[in-house]
């Protein structure tokens, strides 16, 4: 017998490791988190983590959107300071990020000093640049959605016609973004890189949006209907429209800009120090416009680099409904942890919405996939350490541990090509598949039968040797959905932690113990 494999970590050189810079949204910080919010830091979880495993150096970043006149009317109706509701909502979506075991590198809060200095800083630029002026604004305001509607967009009813909430006639003095002037570069850019927003559904809606003129960006809101943002450098009577400020967090976090480096030097660090541009943002595909149309052309303005790629995943809805906080019809992901455990919902978020459709939330539906991972995966999981464990005393036989090695090596290429292609949804169930060709594996090598004959020794070494081997590879394929599932069996299996996929198909494992645990995926006990 062997001790416990330790994986000694490939030497990790800096200057050349690929680097990953991914992001979720920033969660309004007016509500506790649902399971939309927690598909998507699921999502980009499985990603951060699927980029480890492959030895790129990851920053992963999440956080919360806490400015703007939605935070102030929130905290105002129940007795609050704005402040104090962002402070009880940062706890409440950090402690469902910890509970869901999400890696993030960073939690960022948009009052935070820093942040409200690299806004700061960002609009200077922009400003000395000539790129924001002021003008008197007449029309339409939705408070909810936090944005300017024309005359024609909210009809005769006066509603936002996202929303459908009745709008306000506002006059007002705005600070303008001169958008427009990067109409044709955004529309060169997405034209020219056909990965840039995926799925090609959303750019497709992108492109569409661009065939009409893009009108200039409001970029502020009067200090006497908002106070609860970051002031204007300009303009102390004005703070900054807080989609603005929330975008920024991208680059807050990435340590790009220098807070200190004044007005006339706006301080943009040396671009090698820093984590931007960011590898991919991840968001659902209500905020594409903000993400796709909004964010590049202020980094345009302000002669930074573009994010690389944009992710809108589809809508989690509860029949026709979209899940949401102000329709109240949302399913809270931390309850049905305490049924199924994190894993299971993570399992479950991942591999029943394909990364760029909707998909629907029913109890059955999420009953199905955890039976699919417990009655596949677990039962091929426990009836292999089982049978190492009556048949071998529960060492792995030094054998040929090949049986397996054409779906292994298919398998591998299809979960690569999967994920790389950001499908997590299709790249779990390849890996599922190969989970059911192993079970198919021990029904036709009938493993009880060999064990029976000792003439066939031998085969069933080779039997139980290619099991493991099988499993090993399971444990690193899974691993971005269900990371502490797959700690637990990698124990099992006698390892000390999930190998890499590199190191999967080659860690030896002859010799080792196993150790046999609890099922992986238990019955809910309900
Ligand atoms: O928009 N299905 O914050 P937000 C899938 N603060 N995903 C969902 C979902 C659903 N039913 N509901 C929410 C904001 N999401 C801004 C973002 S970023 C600079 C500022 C997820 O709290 C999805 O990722 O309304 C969506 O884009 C995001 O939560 C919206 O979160």
């Amino acid at each position: 017998m062997r001790s416990p494999q330790s994986l000694i970590e490939p030497p990790l050189n800096h200057t050349q490791m690929t680097r990953r810079y991914l992001t979720t949204p920033i969660y309004y910080a007016t509500g506790d988190p649902h399971l939309g919010h927690a598909y998507t830091t699921v999502l980009t979880d499985a990603l951060a983590r699927y980029y480890r495993q492959t030895g790129a150096d990851v920053r992963f970043l999440t956080g919360t959107d806490e400015h703007g006149q939605k935070m102030q009317e929130t905290a105002a109706k129940r007795d609050m300071t704005p402040i104090q509701l962002a402070d009880q909502m940062a706890a409440s979506f950090d402690a469902a990020w910890r509970d869901l075991n999400i890696s993030h590198d960073r939690f960022i809060r948009t009052t935070e000093p820093e942040h409200i200095g690299v806004v700061t800083t960002f609009l200077e630029r922009l400003w000395a640049k000539g790129q924001i002026y002021d003008d008197m604004y007449t029309g339409w305001y939705c408070i909810h959605e936090e944005r300017y509607w024309t005359e024609k967009e909210v009809g005769a009813e006066r509603l936002c016609p996202d929303c459908q909430r009745p709008v306000e006639f506002v006059k007002e003095k705005n600070y303008f973004f001169r958008m427009s002037d990067y109409q044709d570069r955004l529309i060169q850019h997405i034209e020219a890189n056909p990965n840039w927003i995926v799925p090609a559904t959303r750019r497709n809606e992108i492109l569409g949006f661009l065939k009409q003129p893009l009108q200039d960006l409001s970029i502020s809101r009067p200090k006497s209907r908002l106070s609860w943002g970051v002031t204007l450098p300009f303009d102390s009577d004005h703070v900054c429209y807080v989609w603005v400020d929330a975008l920024i967090n991208y680059v807050t976090a990435s340590g790009l800009l220098d807070i200190d480096g004044g007005p006339d030097q706006p301080g943009f660090s040396d671009p090698g120090d820093s984590w931007w541009p960011a590898s991919l943002h991840v968001m659902g595909k209500d905020i594409i416009t903000t993400h796709a149309v909004y964010w590049p052309t202020l980094l345009m303005a302000a002669d930074l680099a573009l994010p690389e790629q944009i992710l809108a995943h589809g809508w989690w809805v509860m029949e026709e409904t979209k899940m949401s906080k102000s329709l109240g019809n949302v399913v809270d992901p931390l309850e049905l942890r305490e049924d199924y455990g994190t894993d299971g919902v993570r399992w479950y978020l991942l591999r029943d919405m394909p990364t760029g459709s909707d998909a629907s939330y029913t109890p059955e539906r999420f009953q199905a996939r955890y039976d699919e991972i417990a009655n596949v995966f677990g039962n091929l999981a426990n009836r292999t350490i089982s049978m190492i464990s009556k048949y071998r005393d529960g060492i792995i036989p030094e054998a040929a541990d090949n049986g397996l090695d054409a779906d292994i090596e298919s398998t591998m290429r299809a979960v690569t090509d999967h994920m790389d292609a950001l499908r997590v949804h299709d790249a779990m169930a390849a890996a599922m598949e190969l989970a059911r060709a192993a079970n198919g594996y021990v029904d036709t090598r009938e493993p009880w039968a060999q064990a029976k004959d000792p003439t066939r020794s031998e085969y069933l070494d080779e039997t139980l040797a290619s099991l493991a081997r099988v499993l090993t590879v399971l444990t690193a394929l899974f691993l971005p959905a269900t990371p502490q599932k797959m700690a637990d069996l990698a124990r099992q299996l006698g390892l000390e932690a999930v190998p890499t996929l590199e190191q999967a198909r080659s860690v030896p494992l002859g010799g080792l113990e196993v150790q046999k645990g609890p099922p992986l995926f238990p019955r809910p006990d309900r």
